[in-house]
């Protein structure tokens, strides 16, 4: 496959891109398609590698209004609702919700997916159907599956063999939720515990870290220094750090040292946590967000993820990155000429350093050929008109594409 005339990552340059055998086998300009080759006009469009949703939750999308809507739009409500929602799980029930999803994030560019799920269910149930699932979409997409105790590995009681059993059954990534243990000091032995697990069994971690608009919430430095102790602070990654955005510029400034020397990486959420966040506030109301803009002019690396599409947590959604950028950008001031144009970093690169991913990962030749061609000359213009994906390609194969709908305009002028 031969794509003429792209703006590879977005640069002003146009060039060519060649795929051979599933991999980039060049990028100059004026290449020349060997006789039969397909061959895609660009059309001076921009050719970015797939985008990374590095955070979300399989085994709970598209069931919003089961059993009931989240009126109150509380985190702590959209947990009770799932809580009750989550006995009725079975195998084919996650699995097509699952799919209906992954469909939606393939559509929308995406091609690499962190997953958590829920493993609070002593049946194990999503985790099930989300492995199988896992191995049946391969080809399309990758998945890494994190190992999520909802309900806190100290807090329920049955979580710690629960996780350990989820480990067992190949989970990629260590899941946790610090914030939601009973007490502060829980919170603080649950990071322990699960850098310990990650560190026995070699896996990644991810954990919903401070996902509260509680300033005493510092489960993060705990997480940060063990990382950096441990030296395994680029297979780590705190989720959320909501608390954050209620942190003295003090404290934030000495936490973000840690964060930086431990090499971790931090995920927000803008859609879900701009929704959730602020709820117990009247005015002045927090936005609920983690410092998006601040730590990433510190170097540190930040992704975006949508966390929920229809579900308890988010009734809206649909899978495409523009809207958890656009929130993002918004919600952090992120609106200089330049930080629109380079906010595409939020769900491609930055994403995939998240996921552990970045060997396979990008536009250069040698590297699997999994790239997205955007209707629009620069990502200013893709994320100010919502530009769609026009083609999706995956090891040099064509598995989405979008013909832009046509308006037609009646007003004589
Ligand atoms: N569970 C949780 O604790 N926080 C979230 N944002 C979601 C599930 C989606
Ligand atoms: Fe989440």
């Amino acid at each position: 496959m031969l794509i003429k005339n792209v703006h590879v990552d977005n640069q002003a340059a146009l060039t060519d891109v060649q795929i051979k055998d599933g991999h980039f086998s060049k990028i100059a300009p004026n290449l020349v398609p060997d006789a039969g080759e397909q061959v895609i006009d660009g059309q001076g469009k921009v050719l970015l590698p797939p985008f990374v949703e590095s955070h979300i939750h399989l085994d709970t999308q598209l069931t919003a209004g089961q059993p009931r809507w989240n009126e109150s739009g509380t985190l702590f409500e959209g947990i009770r609702i799932w809580g009750e929602r989550r006995q009725e799980l079975t195998k084919q029930d996650v699995k097509q919700r699952a799919l209906a999803t992954i469909r939606l994030l393939v559509k929308h560019g995406i091609q690499h997916i962190r997953s958590h799920v829920d493993i609070s269910d002593p049946r194990l149930t999503a985790l099930q159907a989300l492995l199988e699932l896992k191995e049946e979409v391969k080809d399309q997409v990758d998945i890494q599956l994190v190992a999520f105790p909802q309900d806190g590995v100290l807090t329920n009681l049955q979580e710690k063999g629960l996780m350990e059993q989820a480990i067992k059954e190949g989970v990629d990534v260590i899941g946790g939720i610090p914030h939601m243990e009973f007490t502060t000091e829980d919170g603080w032995e649950s990071v322990h515990y699960l850098t310990r697990l990650a560190e026995r069994y070699d896996r990644l971690v991810d954990m919903h870290c401070d996902e509260i608009d509680d300033p005493a919430s510092r489960n993060l430095e705990v997480l940060a220094a063990d990382a950096y102790k441990r030296g395994i602070g680029d297979r780590v990654t705190a989720s959320h750090a909501t608390a954050m955005g209620s942190y003295n510029d003090a404290y934030a400034s000495k936490l973000f040292g840690l964060l930086k020397r431990s090499g971790m990486n931090i995920v927000a959420n803008p859609l879900v946590n701009v929704h959730l966040g602020g709820r117990f506030d009247t005015y002045p109301k927090r936005r609920g967000l983690t410092r998006i803009k601040d730590l990433t002019a510190a170097g540190i690396n930040v992704s975006f993820g949508e966390d929920d599409i229809q579900d308890f947590m988010n009734p809206l959604g649909d899978g495409n990155m523009l809207d958890v950028i656009m929130m993002g950008v918004y919600v952090d001031h992120l609106m200089g000429y330049h930080q629109l144009q380079d906010s595409f970093k939020f769900v491609t690169y930055n994403g995939a350093r998240t996921l552990h991913i970045q060997d396979q990962y990008g536009i250069a030749v040698g590297k699997p050929a999994n790239c997205i061609l955007l209707n629009a000359p620069d990502f200013y213009h893709a994320l100010n008109e919502h530009r769609e994906v026009l083609y999706n390609i995956r090891h040099g194969k064509v598995i989405a594409e979008t013909r832009p709908a046509k308006t037609q305009l009646y007003l004589g002028f």
